[in-house]
C-alpha cells in the first residue's frame, strides 16, 4: 500500500501519483456503493500490486464544477476580451468557493489584448470582494512573479470560461510539461473545449495546479436564497446594517447594501447578478416545494 495523489481520471481510470512516478489505477468497487467517485486532488491509498485503488482519504473540500478535491485555492481565469467575461459565470465560481470555504483569486489574463482602462473597469468590479487579483499576459509572460508567489505550497485550481487561458498559463508556468491550448474560433468567440479533462500537476516551485475544461453553465441550488448574500465578501460589512431583520437586499426599504451600490462601494452589476441568482434561488425553492 502506497499512499498517493490523483492526477487525471480518464475512462475509469486515475493516474496516481506516487513518490515520483504515475501508476494507472482501477478504482475498486467499494466506494461506487457508498456513492463516493475518486477526483482529481484526491489523496488515495493504492495497491502498487494490484494497480487499485483501495481508499480515499477524507477530502478536506471538494467542487463539483469544476471536479475537484482538496483545492487551497480557487483561481479564477478571465479574459477583458476574447472572450467576453461572463461575469455571471465568475460570480457563480466565486459562491460557489466560498460555500466550500476554498479562497480565491481572480486572474485577468491577456491584458495585452486591451488598454488599462478596461482593466481597471474589471479590477473595480471585485475590488470591495478583497480576493487578490493578478493581471497576466501569457503572450508577453506578464505577471508571473506574483501569481508564482500564490502558487507556491498551494494546490491551486484553474477554472473560468473555455478561451480565457487557464492551459496557456500552466505552459508557462511549466514550460516542459506542455498542454494543449486553442484557437478561438473567431465566428463565436468562444474557445473550443480544449481541455477535456482536469488534470494535477505538481510545479517545479513545489505548488500544484489543477487544469480543468472551460464551462459556461452552473447551479447552485443547495444555496437558500436567505444564504445567498453571506457568500458575498463584498456586502458582509453591511448585510446586518439593513433596517430589517432577515432583508434580502431585494425590494426592501432601508437596505443598505442598495445604499452601498447606490454609494458605489459595491458594483452595481456584482448587485444586479445577485438579484439575478437571488430569483433563480427562489424559483428552484418554488418548483421542489
Ligand atoms: N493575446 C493573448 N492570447 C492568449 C493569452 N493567453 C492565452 N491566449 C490564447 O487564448 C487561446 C485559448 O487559450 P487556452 O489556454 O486553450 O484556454 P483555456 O482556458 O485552457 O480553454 P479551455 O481548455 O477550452 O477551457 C489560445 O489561442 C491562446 O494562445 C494571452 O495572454 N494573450
Ligand atoms: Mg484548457
Ligand atoms: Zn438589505
Amino acid at each position: 500500500m502506497k499512499q498517493g495523489i490523483i492526477t487525471k481520471g480518464v475512462g475509469g481510470f486515475y493516474d496516481v501519483l506516487v513518490d515520483n512516478y504515475v501508476v494507472r489505477c482501477r478504482a475498486r468497487g467499494v466506494f461506487r456503493k457508498d456513492n463516493i467517485i475518486p477526483m482529481v486532488g484526491d489523496k488515495v491509498m493504492i495497491s502498487t500490486k494490484d494497480k487499485a485503488i483501495i481508499e480515499i482519504l477524507p477530502r478536506k473540500n471538494q467542487l463539483l464544477r469544476p471536479t475537484v478535491a482538496n483545492i487551497d485555492l480557487l483561481g479564477i481565469v478571465l479574459a477583458p476580451t476574447h472572450p467576453v467575461p461572463d461575469f455571471y459565470l465568475i460570480d457563480k465560481l466565486m459562491i460557489n468557493a466560498e460555500i466550500n470555504e476554498i479562497k480565491v483569486m481572480l486572474i485577468i489574463n491577456k491584458i495585452d489584448l486591451v488598454e488599462n482602462k478596461e482593466i481597471k473597469d474589471i479590477i473595480d468590479i471585485y475590488k470591495p470582494t478583497q480576493y487578490p487579483i493578478v493581471t497576466l499576459s501569457c503572450r508577453e509572460q506578464m505577471g508571473f512573479e506574483k501569481l508564482h508567489d500564490f502558487i507556491k505550497d498551494n494546490v491551486v485550481t484553474l477554472a473560468g470560461q473555455s478561451g480565457v487561458g487557464k492551459s496557456s498559463i500552466i505552459n508557462v508556468l511549466y514550460p516542459e510539461k506542455v498542454l494543449e491550448t486553442g484557437q478561438l474560433s473567431e465566428k463565436i468567440h468562444r474557445g473550443r473545449h480544449t481541455t477535456r479533462h482536469s488534470r494535477l500537476l505538481v510545479l517545479p516551485s513545489g505548488g500544484m495546479i489543477v487544469d480543468t475544461p472551460g464551462f459556461s453553465t452552473m447551479n447552485m441550488n443547495e444555496v437558500m436564497p436567505e444564504d445567498l448574500s453571506y457568500l458575498y465578501p463584498d456586502f458582509i460589512d453591511y448585510i446586518h446594517q439593513c433596517r430589517f431583520n432577515g432583508c434580502m437586499h431585494d425590494k426592501e426599504p432601508g437596505c443598505m447594501i442598495k445604499e452601498a451600490v447606490a454609494e458605489g462601494s459595491i458594483s452595481q452589476g456584482r448587485y444586479d447578478r445577485y438579484i439575478r441568482i437571488l430569483n433563480e434561488l427562489r424559483e428552484f425553492r418554488r418548483n421542489i416545494w
